[in-house]
């Protein structure tokens, strides 16, 4: 069983920050859960344009609140506390937070990390291959 704490993950390389964003990465790919687990902070008051063209994305609000609007269709859904959005078109959208949000984020294929938007919004699909601390261990132990 794997027990982490946001205080945990909090200044270490778990934690990466963009310009309107801090994702907190509780589970990673090298947990080897199948996806990934973020706490992410949104700051009050900025927009956001995301397209995650190589990963599906949900995103449960437990903070705060804004909109996010549907780039192809111009639609704009309100986000509050307790409301959810998938991402499973590999929707291009923009999130606009009026006030701080927290979000707690799944992406499928799990990130591997240091993963930040380019500038399309883009997170790139890292593929290689996942090192465990049991690999590691039996790269270094000695042979008996
Ligand atoms: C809500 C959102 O997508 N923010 C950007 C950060 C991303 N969710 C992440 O890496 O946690």
């Amino acid at each position: 069983m794997i027990v982490r704490s946001l205080e945990d993950v909090k200044g270490t390389e778990r934690e990466i920050s963009g310009v309107n964003w801090t994702s907190r990465r509780l589970l990673l790919r090298s947990d080897k859960m199948g996806f990934s687990l973020h706490d992410t902070v949104i700051r009050a008051g900025t927009s956001t344009e995301m397209h995650y063209q190589n990963h599906l994305e949900a995103v449960y609000c437990i903070q705060g609140k804004g909109t996010v609007t549907v780039v192809e269709t111009g639609e704009v859904l309100p986000i509050e506390r307790g409301t959810m959005y998938a991402l499973d078109q590999n929707d291009r959208h923009v999130l606009a937070a009026e006030t701080t949000m927290r979000m707690v984020c799944v992406f499928n294929p799990p990130l591997t990390g240091p993963e930040s938007h380019d500038e399309c919004g883009v997170y790139p699909l890292i593929e290689e291959p996942v090192t465990t601390q049991r690999d590691r261990t039996a790269l270094t132990a000695p042979r008996i």
